[in-house]
């Protein structure tokens, strides 16, 4: 703990805005935002603060801690890890290795130090039932980066700072800041934009912050952006609007392509879109006319029933009108730690479909399965039935369609364990939680989101706070656990080799990868001999980790990409401490074909699997909507982080923002009222709660906010549940998904909704 001012980034949301933390007298003083990190330039949002409120909270376990007949019990360490590897491991033995499943949540991908660990924890718990966030959120355009670019990790991502027309479907970074887009600051970004003569076009079932802000805003049916797009496709080539430099020479099945969208002439969607013709053709021009423009998709159009179409067309719109690879288009970053370039030499590119889950048959994606058929995974007998379960940093209750379904499957299990420092609506669950050092307790450097950020920025965090000795990183929580699984795996002993391995892994800890990782990257110490010496040294240490291990891949990186002798160079961990506010690494390059990653070279306009779902598209296009169904979709808000940070009075404070949002028609029919409260249904799925009535709705929507529904029993979040609101998954089926990816449907389920009758009112407590 040191007093003075401390930069660091923030890890809450995709944004790594730069915060300066000032502490005095061992406690956090102000958290303020940090003008010269080279990202954020002094921007934070409300969020920010409350990593005081999560560092102080009494609530945040510090201890592990196990359930008995008489409620939680601290224990020792030494007795949880024991405990944990044990039954684990009795349960693999009894009923084979597929009997553990494992769920990864969001904040992994936060945190620097886990995402080394999870790795070599995933390969000791040897389960192919995995399942993270992934499949609730980014997966279709993880797919269509796989089948079009040959990689699953390497994003498009809008050039935000040089663009001129930013096109944002189903996306509200004013309240996200950005996804898939880590871009600090959207408003003065858009205001830089606007002032440069630039415009943003929003499309949107909602009227959202991001909405309000354009200078051209569209409502849309929910679920139905594949036909816009398709529409926009189909205008490109009757118009002969196609001009696919600078990536002419990659591409491949125009043609393909351009039969695909023949069906749907911007006439044919007009009215199951809600766009009408004439502004769906207007769209493809401006697109198409506009030098420097960017389309992007997010959420809103990524888990929805077409997720995986609406993916592939959004990329494809920017390929035609040659937007892709191009200054203010959509661009390639070039982070610090090249994951891409490391994934692609140790031969991880990314895969999908090559073994399907046992009760549904879906795909698994990056080893994963969908998340929505978790409970369909432990609730159905036979072999291969999960009955023990690991959640890492994740919610799934919360945040995974059919909640309560997964609260009936998760309750019902031999043995859960959680890495977690809450006991939350899915923690409440396991038998044993683990609870990690607090953020301020750990350095961070942000691998997943400079793969994604609107800028090549670097920086590295130390932690604040000593987290003490009775304390535990998650990465040595896993490498631990991976560890003893390991050794009990092997009747109690390793080899010598492997045992000095782990050994090796657990001194050197995280962030002397990170020095590797950047030392050795496009922006690493470039220097003749002490680069020679660096390599073999590295080289020797990967050597000590097993045979498969995706590290090991590293040992190729001397011999890489021509294109990084042009980058600056002397980027080390060392460099980044004297640098506390980070080192800018410039703008955006143009980076084809070299970050092409097909085995053909080529870029895939055309995949079959996309080709095939087309025919359902087209089926749709006259399927009529039913009158009396409402289409639910979901929303953000800048205070809110998904479902774990409501136990933060500051960010709670004040009026519900959990309510249902209905436009003033729909209201009236159903004869609604303001403040009043609505039951919303679908099936034998119901919440109730407040109705907010309001005209940026599109009539025939109704949105409820994600990460609320904090009144389950035994929950220990006393601030959330005093402002428990309810859960929009508690209503959203588990059986519906995007046919191909497996996507989850969070968006577009259709609902009903009428008031609620007075003796379903909880009564006042
Ligand atoms: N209906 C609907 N559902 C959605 C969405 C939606 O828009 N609509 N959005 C989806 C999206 S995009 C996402 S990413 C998911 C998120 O879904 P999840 O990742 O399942 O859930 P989170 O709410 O992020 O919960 C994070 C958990 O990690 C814990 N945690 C926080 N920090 C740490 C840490 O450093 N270490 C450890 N070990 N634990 C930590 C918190 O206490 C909490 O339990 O939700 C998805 N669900
Ligand atoms: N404040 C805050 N910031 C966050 C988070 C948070 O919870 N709170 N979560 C973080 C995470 S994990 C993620 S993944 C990102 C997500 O970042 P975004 O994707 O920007 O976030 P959302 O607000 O979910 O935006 C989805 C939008 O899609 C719209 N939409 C819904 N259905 C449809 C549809 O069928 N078609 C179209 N065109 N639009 C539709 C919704 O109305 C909404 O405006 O945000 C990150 N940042
Ligand atoms: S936008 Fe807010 S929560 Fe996200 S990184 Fe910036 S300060 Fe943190
Ligand atoms: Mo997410």
């Amino acid at each position: 703990m040191r007093n003075g001012t401390h930069y660091r980034t923030c890890h809450l949301c995709e944004a790594m805005c730069g915060v300066a933390i000032e502490v005095k007298e061992g406690r956090i003083a102000s958290i303020r935002g940090d003008d010269n990190d080279p990202l954020s330039r002094g921007h934070i949002c409300p969020k920010a603060v409350a990593l005081q409120d999560l560092h102080e909270d009494p609530e945040r376990l510090r201890k592990p801690v196990r359930k008995t007949a008489t409620g939680w019990q601290e224990i020792e360490w030494d007795e949880a890890f024991k405990t944990v590897a044990e039954k684990l491991h009795s349960t693999r033995t009894t009923h084979g290795r597929n009997s553990i499943g494992v769920y990864l949540g969001n904040p992994n991908a936060h945190n620097h130090s886990s995402l080394i660990a999870t790795m070599p924890f995933l390969r000791a718990v040897g389960s192919q039932n995995r399942f993270s966030a992934t499949s609730n959120d980014q997966l279709p355009h993880m797919l269509a980066s796989l089948e079009m670019f040959g990689h699953q990790v390497l994003f498009p991502i809008p050039d935000i700072d040089r663009t001129d027309l930013f096109i944002c479907i189903g996306g509200n970074p004013m309240a996200s800041n950005g996804s898939l887009m880590t871009v600090p600051d959207f408003r003065g970004r858009l205001k830089a934009l606007k002032k440069r003569g630039g415009k943003m076009i929003v499309v949107d079932p909602r009227r959202t912050e991001t909405a309000k802000q354009a200078e051209e805003f569209h409502f849309i049916r929910p679920g139905t952006d594949a036909f816009l797009l398709m529409a926009m496709v189909n205008t490109l080539f009757a118009d002969e609007l196609i001009h696919p430099s600078p990536a002419e020479q990659l591409i491949k099945d125009l043609d393909l392509l351009r039969l695909a969208s023949l069906p749907f002439p911007p006439e044919a969607v007009a009215e199951r879109t809600g766009i009408a013709a004439t502004t769906i053709r207007d769209l493809a021009q401006q697109l198409a006319h506009t030098p420097k423009a960017a389309l992007y998709t997010r959420m809103g159009t990524s888990t929805q029933t077409f997720g995986s179409i609406t993916t592939w067309l959004a990329y494809c719109l920017n390929i035609l009108t040659g937007k892709l690879d191009t200054v203010g288009g959509m661009m390639f970053t070039q982070p610090a730690i090249d994951l891409i370039a490391i994934g692609a030499m140790s031969g991880q590119r990314g895969h999908f479909g090559s073994r399907h889950s046992r009760v549904k048959g879906l795909p698994e994606f990056a080893g994963e399965y969908p998340s929505s058929t978790m409970a369909d995974e432990i609730l159905t007998p036979g072999d291969g039935q999960i009955r023990a379960f690991v959640t890492i940093a994740g919610n799934p209750v919360l945040s995974s369609p059919n909640g309560r379904r997964l609260d009936e499957a998760l309750s019902g299990l031999d043995f859960m364990v959680s890495v977690d420092y809450y006991i939350n609506e899915t923690t409440r669950h396991a038998d044993i939680i683990l609870p990690p050092t607090a953020v301020l307790e750990r350095s961070h450097y942000d691998i997943i989101f400079n793969m994604l950020a609107v800028r090549n920025v670097s920086k590295y965090s130390e932690a604040l706070f000593d987290a003490g000795p009775d304390s535990r990183h998650d990465w040595q929580i896993l490498l631990e656990l991976a560890h003893r699984l390991e050794k009990l795996r092997k009747g109690g002993k390793l080899p010598i080799r492997s045992e000095l391995g782990w050994q090796a892994f657990k001194r050197a800890g995280p962030d002397t990868i990170v020095d590797v990782l950047l030392r050795t990257g496009p922006y690493g110490t470039d220097t003749g001999r002490a680069r020679g010496v660096l390599e073999t040294a590295t080289k020797r240490v990967l050597e000590l980790l097993p045979k498969h291990h995706p590290l090991r891949g590293l040992a190729k990186l001397s011999s890489l990409n021509p294109q990084w002798q042009k980058l600056p160079k002397g980027l080390s961990l060392k460099r980044l401490k004297e640098n506390p506010s980070g080192i800018d690494l410039g703008a955006l390059r143009p980076a084809l074909p070299g970050r092409l990653f097909t085995r053909d070279g080529k870029i895939n306009l055309a995949p079959r699997r996309y080709l095939k779902d087309v025919e359902r598209l087209h089926q749709q296009l006259s399927v009529p909507d039913s009158p009396n169904e409402l289409l639910l979709i979901g929303r953000r808000h800048i205070r809110s982080n998904n479902s774990w940070m409501h136990n933060s009075h500051r960010l709670v404070k004040g009026k519900d923002r959990c309510t249902l949002l209905v436009h003033p028609d729909d209201a009236n029919r159903l004869g609604l009222k303001e403040g009043g409260r609505a039951e919303v249904r679908a099936d034998d799925r119901l919440v109730i709660m407040a109705v907010e009535i309001t005209d940026d709705m599109m009539p025939g929507v109704v949105s409820i906010p994600h990460g609320w529904g904090h009144d389950r029993e035994g929950t220990q979040q006393s601030t959330a549940a005093a402002h428990a609101g309810t859960s929009i998954n508690d209503v959203l089926s588990d059986q519906l998904t995007d046919p191909v990816a497996g996507t989850s449907v969070l968006n577009g389920q259709p609902v009903t909704v009428k008031v609620c009758e007075p003796e379903q009112q909880p009564v006042p407590a």
